[in-house]
């Protein structure tokens, strides 16, 4: 059995958590509210010492951190991870961009704008930094679904899916989707996905005070 180490409200946490309900695969879920410290008390650190959601704990007492690794592992074989050579390497090429490009922005909006009270105070200089670069990545990404359905391999996968993760909740911090219509019907693509589940979607969960106490 899989235990997945998530915080319900992040962007990260989320895409793991939207693979798995889509390939139905059983797990069980701890939450980590990281605005408490929780991904950095000592025992956290020991699973990850990067202190973040998402962490995966696989059977055998290993630990995968990084949600695009761990997408790549739990999707591999599955519909969700393309099959050829240079299918993969674009997913990777979205799942890099999705890295470095779209999540240090848009997330950190979301982050500091509707997570975090007073922080549009404590960050207004970041933020025009981020809309200007989270702009620049939407951009990109509406070119490219100009002429795809998906971002790699003609179906869905879980480039979409690190994608999906961010892009969704741009409305909640300060983008705004109308001039970027082809990302808006991709959205809507993925939400009809047979499977697809929401950010607020709660599978059945143990809390780590159960966990550390062996229930
Ligand atoms: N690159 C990492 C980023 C993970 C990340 O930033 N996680 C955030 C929540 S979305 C976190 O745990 N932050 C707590 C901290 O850094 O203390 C990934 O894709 O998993």
């Amino acid at each position: 059995m899989l235990t997945l180490y998530s915080m319900q409200r992040s962007g990260n946490s989320y895409k793991v958590r939207l693979a798995l309900a889509l390939l139905n695969t059983p797990y069980q879920a701890i939450e980590i509210d990281i605005l408490r410290g929780e991904s950095r008390t000592p025992d956290f650190l020991a699973k990850n010492p990067s202190g973040q959601v998402p962490l995966l704990e696989i059977e055998g007492g290993r630990y995968l951190a990084e949600s695009n690794a761990i997408l790549w592992f739990v999707a591999l074989g599955t519909s969700l991870s393309p099959e050829s050579r240079i299918e993969r390497a674009e997913a990777l090429q979205w799942m890099f961009f999705e890295q470095h490009a779209l999540e240090p922005n848009i997330g950190a909006a979301y982050f500091w704008l509707a997570l975090v009270k007073g922080g549009r105070v404590l960050q207004t200089h970041a933020l025009e930094d981020w809309m200007e670069r989270g702009y620049a990545a939407l951009q990109v990404m509406e070119n490219h679904l100009k002429t795809h359905d998906y971002f790699a391999a003609r179906q869905l996968t879980i480039a979409d899916i690190a994608l999906y993760g961010y892009t969704h909740v741009a409305e909640r911090c300060d983008f705004e989707l109308d001039t970027f219509p082809a990302i808006r019907a991709w959205l809507k693509r993925v939400e009809d996905t047979p499977g697809f589940v929401s950010m607020d979607w709660r599978p059945d969960e143990v809390d780590s005070a159960s966990i550390a106490a062996g229930a």
